[in-house]
């Protein structure tokens, strides 16, 4: 019954991208890539299939999954009032932003996709695009996958090792994540989860580890058996970057939230088993006060509360904070707060208290105060926040989180204890060279470090190289380069669990890697290579990420 219902989700699909397409296939032209003398572009079903697959992994995350916008202007053939039509841009146009990015932040992807994937870009996104199927309780029901059920689990670890020091690390495009013991450094399996998983999160007691893919699928992983093992999968939607679990007291292990970029929603499901319990859709109107009813409302960050029963999820255009009450799963309470649109990536302050959010293409960090339900304030940083999930520090100008930027290089020190300039930028910090490109920043209480990366910056001199600040004296201390026999952009740092390494990937080159540092002498401690090792890109410590230590 649950394959019969899978196929004919595929069907619906399948259909859903061929109808859309009759209109446009019409008129065939040998000629790829041209428009054709009536202006009409010519696109196989097929190479819709596959426009629709390049775009969805690449794409839709700025631009929307129905191109209507969202961090990136809207990709429409006829346009939307605000951004251009692609029809008007052309074959050419389209070509020239792929090609070259923009100094908004749009990388540029010559050299990343194909040369045949550039090309059939520049005629999909001239045509409509595809219609996302409906995908609710009933589908996601359908898709979960109880592989070891509770009762046949181990009831202690079946092993000697420190759990707590285990990382979770996503090898991207392998769709896989690999567990490492943290001690001895040894992979100790690779695990199949999905496409392009996104992040990882740690149940409440750190015995599970939840993965959340660009496929929407949740893999949960019990780390109790020899070698850590799949025990549960359900599918929460098509799209997704993030995955959260309850961690109030009481309710530890016991539920887990899904954010849905596609369809839009937040589900909830039961965090031993991943039996889904409720679907709460997030289209609704924008917090400026535009009358716009925004139907593709994407959930982006989501983090746990520790001091009460919920989850703070953000909803990136309709910039709407929603703080979702677990208490009764099946009817949670929801309290919308207003802040700045285009909700992304954020985290805690040290005290857990209030939960700091980059808007980022509002160039703001919102900064709402959990236990209270109440905005605090939105804070103007600079362009871009992209902070991951930021991090704290603390110096003689207080307790500091900090955002990096994507669109210019500055870091924001973020005061966040009470006194004279509490909840404004008190520093902002240079790394080296010139752009912006930063994803990540991260620290640890036992450090004295604060480092930044530059993935996405043009310069491949930056971008294959962090930055390292003294938290103290705020000054650049180091540049760590790439290693010899090491290739690609390095992204993303954590910590072990005693916050005396940093460990950070090297993808999207020819020699991945993941680089093992010192945090004490920034010397580089070991190499993780080998053939598993494919497009590393986070890094989940076990008892940093359960207890939010960034
Ligand atoms: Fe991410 C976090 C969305 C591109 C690696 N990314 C997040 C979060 C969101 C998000 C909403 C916060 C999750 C949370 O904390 O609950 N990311 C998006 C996108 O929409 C975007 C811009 C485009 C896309 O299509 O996905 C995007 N992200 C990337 C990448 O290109 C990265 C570098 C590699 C990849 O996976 O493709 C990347 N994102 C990450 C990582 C985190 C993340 C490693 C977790 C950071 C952390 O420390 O928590």
């Amino acid at each position: 019954m649950k394959k019969l219902n899978l196929i004919l989700i595929l069907l619906f699909v399948t259909l859903a991208f061929s109808c859309k397409n009759e209109k446009k296939t019409e008129v065939k032209d040998e000629k790829k890539g041209e428009e054709t003398a009536s202006n009409e572009i010519s696109i196989t079903d097929a190479e819709m299939e596959k426009g629709a697959a390049i775009y969805f992994d690449r794409c839709a995350g700025c631009h929307g999954s129905s191109r209507k916008g969202a961090t990136g202007p809207s990709l429409l053939p006829d346009g939307d009032g605000k951004a251009a039509a692609t029809k008007a841009l052309g074959v050419g146009g389209i070509r020239a932003f792929i090609e070259n990015g923009t100094p908004g932040g749009m990388p540029e992807w010559k050299g990343i996709l194909k040369e045949e994937e550039i090309e059939l870009l520049t005629r999909f996104l001239q045509v409509d695009p595809p219609v996302v199927p409906a995908y609710g309780l009933k589908e996601m029901t359908d898709s979960w996958k109880l592989l070891i059920p509770v009762a046949d689990r181990p009831t202690k670890p079946e092993h000697s090792r420190n759990i707590d020091n285990y990382f979770g690390v996503i090898m991207r495009d392998a769709g896989k994540v690999a567990i490492i013991d943290g001690d001895t450094k040894e992979k100790l399996v690779v695990l199949p989860t999905g496409f392009a998983v996104h992040i990882l999160r740690t149940s409440a007691s750190g015995r599970y580890i939840y993965s959340v893919g660009r496929d929407g699928k949740i893999t949960m992983i019990d780390t109790y058996t020899k070698v850590p093992t799949i025990v549960a999968e359900v599918k929460g939607g098509f799209d997704s970057r993030s995955v959260e679990v309850s961690k109030y007291k009481g309710f530890e292990d016991k539920y887990l939230v899904f954010g849905g970029y596609s369809p839009s929603h937040i589900a909830i499901l039961d965090a031993q088993t991943l039996k889904p319990i409720s679907v709460t859709p997030t289209a609704g109107n924008a917090c400026d006060g535009d009358k716009e009813f925004i139907e593709e409302a994407r959930v982006a960050s989501i983090v746990a509360s520790h001091t009460d029963p919920v989850w703070i999820c953000n909803v990136k255009e309709t910039g709407m904070v929603w703080i979702v009450d677990y208490t009764d799963p099946k009817k949670p309470g929801m309290t919308q707060i207003p802040s700045a649109r285009f909700l992304h990536d954020g985290g805690f302050d040290s005290t857990g208290h209030y939960f700091l959010v980059a808007a980022n293409a509002s160039n703001k960090i919102v900064v709402i105060d959990v236990p209270n339900k109440k905005l605090v304030k939105i804070i103007e940083t600079g362009i871009k926040p992209h902070p991951g999930r930021g991090t704290n520090i603390k110096n003689k100008l207080g307790n500091l989180w900090v955002t990096s930027h994507l669109g210019e290089n500055k870091l924001s020190l973020i005061k966040t204890n009470p006194g004279e300039g509490q909840w404004t930028v008190v520093k902002e910090l240079k790394a080296s060279g010139n752009g912006g490109g930063a994803l990540f920043v991260k620290s640890h209480p036992r450090s004295k470090h604060l480092w930044v990366d530059r993935t996405l910056n043009p310069d491949a001199k930056l971008n294959s190289s962090v930055d390292v600040f003294d938290t103290q004296t705020m000054e650049l201390k180091k540049t760590i380069t790439m290693p010899e026999g090491v290739d690609g952009r390095m992204v993303h740092m954590e910590y072990n669990k005693a916050g005396n390494e940093v460990w950070i990937s090297v993808f999207m080159g020819k020699e991945a890697a993941i680089l093992i540092y010192n945090d004490k002498t920034l010397k580089l401690k070991q190499t993780i290579q080998g053939d598993w090792v494919q497009n590393p890109t986070g890094k989940f410590n076990v008892y940093n990420t359960t207890h939010d230590i960034y």
